[in-house]
Order: structure tokens, then sequence, then C-alpha cells
């Protein structure tokens, strides 16, 4: 099998760094890669129980067999307008049905969605769309005050290559824009799919993808300058979907409820709506994560999982306990997942008693490895681990500084492969030297210990990153726009402690000049350079030098040091 015929058309191996052959056969051989895609997943499910509930969200409410049509029709559609095997097409949609909908039709052709988070902004979206040369621009619906046809305007304006921004939803097209938009309404084919075109591959003159073509592009929470992109083939992806539902006991009378951003590896993957979707069962989506919005709708749909981060855990355990105890019937909740960002022991606690369902622990990463704890694990185990890998052949180690193991129990990096972690980021050759060792082992950034069990402990972070409650913001991708300020002579960015969310960013700032740092200028600065809300930095700190190690590097941890001596300081005033 030749490169080319591995990455699919459009993709070469300058792009994606390929499995070593003898590794793909081994994966193959020991049956976690089957030949499946996400395109045959559907429609055998479709084919199975074409009237089961698939997709919920608001008012909508499709069966296998309406998900599977309208991705073919929407397929024709896509095929029509010229896109095409290979092409990336970045993909901006909140949890709305319509999601799975693109998702299946890109993933039908061979088209691969750039995943987006729904609080991107232009800075983000016209980065991706011109690092990976996307074709397309999936928007939805006005969301409060921000239009996305405004933003897709602005993208167009700088990313002349991109050819067809898809609205799902009112496709008016603002005066801004260069091109006219194309409404999703409009793409899907009214004549009859042609479905044996539709599943055949290209070679039998068809559209289909390979199972070992990457599939889909995901996003790194990154910890540089700007985001990574990682490339994920069906093989391997599918076959997390497979483990993951297994390791959740879903089933297909499993109920999902997707309360955080879909786009996200976690809500999508893990098993998340596409690994529901795998077994066969029912995915709902929530317009918002509040307790007000997802409680009534776990009575309603008869949620049995769902997965959420630490602080709405917390924030859904306060709202049970308190005033709305009683309100919701939450009786058919069997798991809740939290991953994303550490649970504290004593939050983890609480679950059992409070929601009467079994807590499920989730550490895991976009680009591959997923750690669990078992349903059927002792509460201990469960409330302070992060979990076992969900694969038997996942490959960790824990070393020092230098690469060198450490003994077990002891905390280190964490280095992982195995059959779905992914080998090398997309178009990052440069990253990738340092983000991989030479024998394919991937860097995670993380401080871990492992426990005689096989269970994985996070103790911390090594990476420039901080995590705000499960959203990763890269310190020095905010440090750049910062430093893009004409007052601004150097700027560092970390972590600072928050009851909540556990990290906030703190920004430090050594002012150009004799002026004083004016912070909530500099947040409004960043903020309209187009990134997404979440990455300004919740505070910024005067400092009259960043302090150094003897390296010459600057000192994060005297800094966040420094930014807790200055919460913990009365208030001057
Ligand atoms: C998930 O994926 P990403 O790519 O947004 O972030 C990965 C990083 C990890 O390297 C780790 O630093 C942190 O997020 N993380 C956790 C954690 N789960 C993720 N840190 C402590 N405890 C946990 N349970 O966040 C992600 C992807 C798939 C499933 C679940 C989470």
């Amino acid at each position: 099998m030749s490169d080319t015929e591995r990455l699919g058309t459009t993709l070469d191996a300058r792009d994606v760094v390929p499995w070593p052959p003898a590794l793909a056969a081994r994966w193959r051989a020991l049956g976690y890669w089957r030949g499946e895609t996400f395109g045959s997943m559907l429609r055998e499910r479709a084919v199975a129980r074409p009237d089961h509930v698939a997709v919920v969200a608001g008012r909508e409410r499709w069966t296998y067999g309406e998900l599977d049509d309208r991705a073919d029709r929407l397929a024709v559609g896509l095929r029509t307008l010229g896109i095409a095997a290979g092409d990336r097409v970045v993909l901006q949609l909140g949890n709305v049905a319509e999601f799975a909908e693109v998702c299946f039709a890109l993933l039908r052709i061979g088209a691969l969605p750039v995943f987006a988070l729904p609080p991107h902004r232009h800075a983000e979206i016209a980065y991706f769309c011109a690092h990976a040369e996307a074709t397309a621009y999936v928007i939805g619906l006005p969301d409060g005050r921000f239009d996305p046809r405004d933003l897709a305007a602005e993208v167009q304006a700088t990313v002349p290559a991109l050819e067809h921004v898809i609205v799902a939803g009112d496709a008016a097209t603002p005066a801004a824009a260069s091109r006219p938009f194309v409404a999703l309404d409009d793409l899907r084919t009214t004549g009859e799919p042609d479905r044996g075109r539709i599943d055949a591959h290209a070679e039998g003159g068809g559209w289909a993808p390979r199972s070992s073509d990457v599939a889909l592009l995901q996003l790194s929470g990154g910890s540089t300058g700007v985001p990574k992109l990682i490339p994920r083939t069906h093989d391997e992806y599918l076959y997390t979907l497979r483990r993951s539902a297994e390791l959740c006991g879903l089933t297909p009378d499993g109920v999902y409820l997707a309360v955080l951003p879909v786009a996200h590896n976690y809500p999508l993957s893990s098993p998340g709506i596409m690994g529901t979707l795998y077994a066969g069962g029912r995915v709902v989506l929530a317009p918002d994560p509040s307790p007000a919005t997802a409680l009534p709708l776990i009575e309603r749909e008869r949620v049995t999982i769902t997965g959420v981060v630490p602080p709405l855990a917390l924030t859904w355990l306060d709202a049970v306990a308190g005033s709305r105890a009683g309100r919701d019937d939450l009786t058919s909740l069997a798991v809740l997942q939290v991953g994303g960002a550490k649970l504290s022991a004593a939050v983890a606690r609480r679950v059992r008693p409070t929601l009467g369902c079994t807590l499920q622990q989730v550490f895991g990463m976009a680009e591959g490895l997923v750690s669990y704890t078992r349903l059927d694990d002792d509460e201990q185990t469960i409330v302070t681990t992060q979990g076992r890998p969900m694969a038997e052949h996942d490959e960790l180690r824990v070393v020092d500084d230098d690469d060198r193991d450490l003994p077990l129990g002891a905390t280190g990096h964490l280095l992982t492969r195995g059959p779905y972690t992914i080998r090398g980021y997309y178009r990052a050759p440069v990253h990738n030297a340092r983000a991989f060792t030479p024998g394919g082992w991937y860097r995670t950034g993380d401080l871990v210990r492992l426990t005689p069990e096989g269970g994985i402990v996070v103790e911390g972070r090594e990476k420039d990153q901080i995590n705000r409650g499960g959203e990763k913001v890269a310190a020095e991708e905010i440090e750049n726009h910062l430093l893009a300020h004409p007052a601004v002579h150097d700027a560092a960015v970390v972590a600072m402690p928050d009851p909540y969310l556990d990290e906030r960013t703190c920004a430090f700032v050594v002012p150009r000049g004799d002026a004083a740092v004016d912070g909530p200028a500099l947040r409004r600065f960043v903020r309209e350079r187009g990134v997404a809300a979440f990455k300004v930095p919740d505070r910024v700190e005067q400092i009259g030098a960043l302090p150094r190690t003897n390296v010459g590097k600057v000192s994060k941890q005297d800094l966040r040091a420094e930014i807790v001596r200055r919460l913990s300081r009365p208030a001057e005033d």
C-alpha cells in the first residue's frame, strides 16, 4: 500500500506521520483495527434498527434511518459543491443535531472535519482554515450577541482560498462577505442518493474512504504558539468508540447526554456522541450544561450516562444537594463521567450518595490515550485514581527529565504509545521532533504516578498550559498576543489557583517605559485580537522583570508562587 493510498487522496506523507506498516499490521492482527469507517458504521446501525432514535436536540428527534438518509443527501450536496476526499472542512457547530449530520456526510465522502470549538474567534478560525488549507467552513446560528456569519465574512476576507461558507440555519449572507454563503438546507439533494456509489471505494468508482485514511482533525490543547491539529484515522478512532462504549456499559438501550461542546474529543468519542452511536444508543444534545437545563433532560429522556468536567460536577452536586433536591428524577442515570481536568477525591466521594450513580473518572487526550476507571472498580479506586488505559496494548512509561524510567510509584513524565495514539501532529515536523521520542512515544506533558494495580494518578503538568476547568489554554499563544501590544515589554502567562475552575489564567506583564499596566485595556486588547473568551487572561499583574531560571528561561514556577503570594496578601486599601 502506497503512502498516498494510506493517507487519502490529498494528504501526503509531509502532512501526516503514517503508522509504520508493521505496527498497522499488528493492530489489525490483534483486532484493534477492523476495517470499519464512520460511514459503514452508521449504515450498519441504520439497517439494523432504522426506527430507533439516534439523535435528540431541541425539537429535532432523528431515527437512525433519518440520520443515515440525511448524511447521504448532504454527502451528495457536498460533492456537487466540489468538496471531495481529503478536503479539509472547518466545522464550528454547537450541540445541534446538524453536528452529527454534517460529520457523517463529510466522513462518508472522505472529507476531513476540523473540529473548531464554539468559542473560537477570528484568530483561531483563520489559522485553522489557512493551516489546513480548508475548502469550507461550516457555521451555525447566532448565539447571544455573537453572529457566526460576521466571523465567517472576516475569515473569508483573510483566507481567500476558503471556497465555501456553509450555514446550518438561515444563510442570509452579510453585506461584508466576499462570496455568497450556502445554506445547509439547500445542499441536501432532493433526489434519491446513490448508495452504491456512496459506499463504494474510490477505485470502484465510489466516494467512500478507506478505514486506514485520516478521518478527521482534532485540536490539541496545545502548549505552543499555535494550536496543533491531530490526524485520526477511521480504524483507530472507531476502535476508541467501540472500546469506550464497552467500558461505559453502553448498549442500544443506553442514552448519552452531551452537555459539553461535542467538538471536544471527550464528549465526541469517550464514548461521547460517536461512541453512543457506535453502540446503537440514543444521543441527547443539551444546549447548555447548567443544572436547570441538564437535569430535566435527564429525567425526560431517561438518560443513562453523561460526561462532565470537574467544575460542572461540583455545580450539579450542589444543585441536587441544595434547593433543587427531589425536583428531577435522576434514577435512570447509571454513570457520571468526570474528566478533562483533575477531580478532587472530596468531590468524587459525593457522586454516588448525591446522584445515586457510579462515578467514572476519565483521563484522556485528543492525541489518543484514554484511561477510565472501570464501573466495577472498588470505591477507593474510583475516587482516587484516573483509571487504567482502555487498551491492553496501551504502553505507558513514567520517566525523569532525561527520559530514564522511574521505579513504579514515583512521579514523573508520562510517555505513551499504542493502537490509537498518534505518531505525529498534522503539518508540524519541527514540533513533532520534540513532542515524540524517536521510538514513537508521545510526550503527554502530564506528571503522573502509577499504582501497583496499573492505575494512573495525575499529579501535575509539565507542559506550558493552563487547564481552566477542562478548557486548555496554551501560555505561549496568549503571551504572543500580549507581546503585540505596544505598552508590553515582556509577558508570561501562568495558572493561578481558583476554587471553582481549579486554575485560571494570570498574565504577568513587564511594561515598556514608565507607564503602569492597564489590566482591563490589555484584556480587551487580547479579546479584540479575536481569541476565544476562555483564553483572555483572567487577571493581569504588573512585574518589574520576569524571574529567570539559571539557564535563562522564564521561571513559571516562581511566577505561580508569586501570584499565590499576591492573592493571599490582604488588600492594601
Ligand atoms: C481531554 O483532552 P484534551 O486533549 O483537551 O486535554 C488533554 C489533557 C491531558 O494531557 C491532561 O493534561 C488533561 O487534559 N486531563 C486531565 C484529565 N483528563 C484530561 N488531567 C487530570 N485528570 C483528568 N481526568 O481533556 C480528554 C480527552 C478524552 C477524554 C477525556 C478528556
